[in-house]
């Protein structure tokens, strides 16, 4: 969003939220006339509330990288989706934009956890290894800010880390001068030392499968640690489960970064979402966590090995 922005200013109302807000577009109040542009939420989760403002004579433009189902075909309708594995909303706006705010596209991609696609875009304008790393730090923590199972888990609202960084054209400039940023990497250093002491609660050659507490820090940390486990362990499924207040699970799950496909297919069985190589359940009933490890165990691997013939989707 920030990229579109620095393109094309505009006085825009945002509506945003944490990594499981996704049915966003529900919450936009726009009239006739009005310009809504929509970022890295799937365009599946936001159907109704599109076809409402698209016949409310309201123009959309939407970004985006997760599973779509059918797209409307509206004349107020801009939509650039590309599913793929290997790109994300940044990137998608970066091609659009030709690579006009690539550093902010270069964060964007390593928060995704897309790290050897945010390092090419990295050597394309021209960034040596320490201003990389700093990106990466920077995308690695606002992703991680995003985590929570309410507002209160975050170290800052989104919204506010997203009016901070939205004064900056440079995201090294910005990165120098937020203080809160400092406060993140601290919290997520820590968190991430918790996740990490914990043992697999399964773990095979081709999956590992952690269970977190329900505590504030396995709440923010959890996305962060599943991609820490994809990246540590690229040749295996990693799943990360979390309890929740009313005895459910929230489940992430990372499909081999070597064969990054199957992740949304599997949460799509169980209620959840998201993309190929990473996808979500916010709610998986206690009763059906076997039934998901089976699943898991099961469907992963023999996708994995290609034994089912089929080939990667
Ligand atoms: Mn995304």
């Amino acid at each position: 969003m920030h990229q579109l922005r620095l393109a094309h200013p505009h006085r825009a109302t945002l509506v945003t939220g944490l990594k499981q807000d996704v049915a966003l577009l529900e919450r936009v109040t726009a009239r006739p006339g009005d310009h809504v542009t929509v970022t890295d939420v799937s365009m599946h989760a936001n159907i109704a509330a599109l076809e409402c403002l698209l016949a409310r004579g309201v123009t959309v433009e939407y970004f985006d990288h997760h599973h779509a189902g059918p797209i409307p075909r509206h004349p107020l309708l801009h939509a650039n989706i590309d599913p793929a594995a290997d790109t994300c909303t940044s990137m998608i706006v970066d091609t659009q934009l030709g690579g006009r705010f690539r550093r902010w596209a270069v964060a964007g991609a390593f928060g995704d956890n897309l790290a050897a696609r945010a390092r090419r875009l990295a050597s394309q304008c021209g960034l040596g290894p320490t201003d990389t790393t700093r990106l990466q730090e920077l995308g690695e923590n606002v992703n991680y800010n995003a985590y929570g199972d309410d507002e209160r888990d975050v170290l800052v609202p989104p919204a506010d880390l997203y009016a901070a960084l939205s004064k900056y054209g440079d995201p090294l400039e910005f990165i120098g001068d937020c203080p809160e940023l400092a406060l993140i990497a601290h919290a997520r250093r820590q968190d991430m030392e918790r996740a990490c002491a914990t043992r697999p609660f399964v773990s095979t050659a081709h999956a590992a499968i952690y269970r977190l507490p329900d505590t504030p820090w396995a709440s923010r940390v959890r996305g962060a640690f599943a991609n820490w486990l994809a990246t540590t362990a690229p040749d295996r499924a990693n799943i990360v489960a979390k309890h929740k207040k009313d005895g459910a699970w929230h489940v992430s799950v990372r499909a081999p970064l070597s064969a990054a496909y199957g992740a949304d297919r599997l949460c799509r069985h169980f209620g959840g979402d998201g993309r190929a190589g990473a996808a979500a359940i916010s709610g998986l009933p206690d009763h059906r966590f076997d039934a998901f490890i089976t699943a898991c165990l099961r469907g992963l691997k023999s996708e994995g090995e290609h034994s089912d013939g089929s080939g990667p989707r």
